[in-house]
């Protein structure tokens, strides 16, 4: 068997990446990987280092069709991490969230499509849903995404099923709720807060620290990714939460304790544009059909993180820098 992973240089697609080729998915003990990955600000080859070796890396752009085209025969099933992932860059410019989410999508599905590619599954987001006042969202809400980032990712995810129904491509679609874990880039919440307070510095609570997320470790994640890569039916998107729902001053108060720092380290600033106010996801349908639970539980995965953003300065440090955060 192998495996196409976009995006493997990433967050999430590198924890995916070490759990499979580290045996962590028995399914797939010994299958073959190639890593497609532009390194783009957030893909780091270093995410990659305790495999190296034992996969093949290809640096270049899902956008590009002739790579894709060539590079795509020979795989059993495509993985689809690669996207642009932070909201704040979508409010800034929403050209390359558009390029590389929705245009780059149409590539792979395009070149996987005649391939014969068995299997193709999409990583999404549940911000696709928009924003929820009370009770949690099941697969059939609507798609209302309401940041530039989250509407490329709808068009992906919409596109995806399209190939579904008019192809009879073997698709599946999950949407995740907020991860955390090792290797997260420092632009997003929490280990851009975790190394601004392990360096004394402040950190930036946007609005009035009301907006609610759920919070999952990125190997729940990726454990409910396997799931649905293995099991899913072709054509069904997939939920996939679990984690612990907090408002952002909730948050900060358990970064607050884990690094010994207290609220003068918080600076209230000005709210995000079209800030959602709450996510909450239903994995009903993923633990029902495929027995997805998360195991990870808030506790222990927030101590981990901390624990390694704090052993990891070298790692962090030069991000940082380089992108002037
Ligand atoms: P990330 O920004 O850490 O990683 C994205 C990776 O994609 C990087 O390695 C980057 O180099 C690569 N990439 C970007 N553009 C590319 C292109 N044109 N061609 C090839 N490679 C390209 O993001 P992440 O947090 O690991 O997210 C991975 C996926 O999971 C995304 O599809 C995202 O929408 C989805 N997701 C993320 C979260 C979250 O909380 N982070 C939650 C749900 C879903
Ligand atoms: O400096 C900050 N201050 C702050 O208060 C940052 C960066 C964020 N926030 C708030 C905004 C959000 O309410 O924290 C919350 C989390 O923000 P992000 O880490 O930027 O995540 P979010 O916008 O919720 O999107 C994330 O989860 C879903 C990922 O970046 C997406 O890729 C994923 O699809």
């Amino acid at each position: 068997m192998r495996i196409l992973v976009t995006g493997g240089a990433g967050f999430i697609g590198s924890h995916y990446v070490r759990t499979l080729l580290g045996g962590g998915y028995p399914a797939y003990a010994g299958a073959a990987v190639t890593v497609l990955d532009k390194l783009t600000y957030s893909g780091n080859r270093d995410n990659l280092a305790s495999v190296a070796g034992s996969f093949d890396f290809v640096e270049g752009d899902i956008c590009d069709a002739d790579l894709v085209e060539q590079l795509m025969p020979g795989h059993d099933a495509v993985v689809h991490f690669a996207a642009e992932s932070h909201v704040d860059r979508s409010i800034l410019g929403a050209g390359p969230f558009v390029t590389t989410n929705v245009i780059g999508t149409q590539v792979l599905l395009d070149a996987a499509r005649r391939a014969g590619v068995g299997r193709f599954l999409h990583v999404s987001t549940d911000e696709v849903y928009g924003s929820i006042d009370e009770g949690s969202w099941t697969e059939e809400w609507p798609l209302q995404p309401n940041s530039p980032y989250s509407a490329s990712k709808a068009g992906s995810d919409l596109l995806v099923l399209a190939y579904h129904r008019t192809h009879g491509m073997e698709v599946v679609v999950t949407r995740c709720s907020n991860n955390y874990g090792h290797y997260q880039f420092p632009e997003k919440v929490i280990p851009l807060f975790v190394t601004n307070l392990i360096d004394g510095r402040q950190v930036p609570l946007y609005g009035d620290g009301g907006n609610i997320r759920d919070w999952l470790h990125v190997s729940d994640h990726c454990a409910g990714i396997q799931l649905a890569l293995e099991k899913g039916r072709a054509g069904e998107v997939y939920n996939i939460g679990g984690g612990r729902e907090l408002t952002n001053k909730e948050l900060t108060e358990v970064l607050l304790e884990a690094t010994g720092r207290d609220w003068s380290a918080v600076r209230p600033v000005e709210d995000r544009k079209g800030h959602d106010r709450r996510y909450s996801l239903s994995h009903e349908k993923i633990s029902n059909e495929l027995g997805y639970e998360p195991a990870v539980t808030f506790e222990d995965g927030i101590a981990a993180t901390v624990a390694w953003y704090k052993e990891n300065r070298s790692w962090w440090e030069p991000l940082k820098t380089r992108a002037a955060l």
